[in-house]
């Protein structure tokens, strides 16, 4: 595997020096973020970033996210022309050196909390989803850090609205017409996609999603057998779902040479149906058994990419939601030590 660390650009207040003094760092995980979703990236941003991981002495092989149009997820008549261009920035980031695409096709909204301050009793900070409180949120008012929205505040609405008539099927159908344009585009370049899993795996306000379990996936692998279409095993985003069994599907798509980038951090089910919240990366401290994950991975051939994923604010940190440097540090030296352990068969 390669453990590589999330930098969202140079506005990001991580400096990639730190980031390559974590052991073991090969590379970042990045993307174009001044540019509107659905439009071509410069080749001149692309080599611009390159240029400072490898100043830093860091690769850039993965991609998070080349985020897809609305307009393609409810197949509006505009969506060949933003595929096209989709396609355009898949040949792109391949010019770069760029190995990995990790994308989504959660409708409106990406990764959804609650809270994104939930107070440990041991002063630490987290990001939480409480389902009574999801009650209270109006979708039409929503917005968090780090979603890569293709909308203005004024078209929420009205997509909102275009969603009542998109039923899950035909979100589907409109994920395989995505797919069977950028695959072989994919294939020529030699790029890997990996579906991002929906976060949480479930619906909501009505709005359908199909990347939340094991079914789901087999249902667009076949769509789409190409190996080149395959997932981001995001054990947070999977795990709050109390039925994924998660060291299982580790294993099964790692198997298939499905699993091109994992996303490994912990999670908590918290009381009452469909409530968690982020913990630290070990197993111990939350619902998702890591080691058996990584194990599974291992033991089944995966030679992806991972990152260590949402951190918690520790040590005074106020980083950007679930990004700060610390935690995430401490979940990067963890997992390294769960792959050394697998590959020398020791767990
Ligand atoms: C949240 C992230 C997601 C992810 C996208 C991938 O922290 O895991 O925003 O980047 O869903 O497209």
């Amino acid at each position: 595997m390669k453990l590589t660390f999330r930098w969202y650009g140079e506005k990001d207040s991580i400096p990639l020096s730190y980031i390559k003094q974590i052991p073991l760092m090969s590379g970042v995980v990045t993307a174009v973020y001044d540019v509107p979703v659905g439009e071509a990236w410069p080749a001149s941003s692309l080599e611009k970033l390159k240029k400072l991981c490898a100043a830093a002495d860091l690769e850039m092989e993965v991609i998070e996210s080349i985020p897809v149009h609305e307009d393609i997820k409810i197949g509006a008549p505009s969506r060949d022309k933003l595929i096209e261009n989709y396609c355009a920035n898949i040949r792109a980031v391949a010019a770069t050196g760029v190995k990995c695409v990790c994308y989504n096709f959660m409708p409106v909204f990406d990764w959804l909390r609650t809270d994104l301050n939930f107070k440990n009793a041991d002063g630490s900070f987290a990001l939480s989803y409480d389902a009574e409180d999801f009650k209270k949120l109006d979708p039409a008012n929503l917005s968090l850090p780090g979603w890569d929205e293709s909308y203005t505040k004024e078209q929420l609405g009205g997509l909102l609205n275009t969603y009542k008539n998109i039923s899950r099927e035909k979100l589907f159908e409109n994920l395989i017409y995505f797919l069977k344009r950028v695959i072989p585009v994919c294939e020529e370049a030699g790029i890997n996609m990996a579906i991002h899993p929906d976060d949480p795996p479930w619906d909501i306000f009505s709005l359908p999603r199909i990347v939340s379990n094991e079914n789901d996936l087999d249902k667009i692998f076949a769509a789409v057998p190409s190996k080149r279409n395959g997932l981001t095993f995001c054990t947070g985003s999977f795990g709050a779902g109390r039925k994924n069994a998660l060291v299982k599907m580790a294993g099964k798509y790692a198997k298939q040479g499905r699993v091109h980038f994992a996303h490994l951090r912990n999670v908590l089910w918290t009381d009452g149906k469909d409530s968690f919240r982020e913990v630290a990366h070990p197993t111990e401290c939350g619902s998702v058994d890591m080691a058996g994950v990584v194990k599974a991975l291992v033991d089944n051939g995966f030679t992806g990419y991972v990152r260590p994923d949402h951190g918690r604010d520790i040590w005074g940190e106020k980083g950007k939601p679930g990004y700060g440097l610390y935690d995430r540090a401490l979940g990067a030296a963890y997992i390294a030590g769960l792959f050394e352990m697998a590959a020398r068969k020791l767990i």
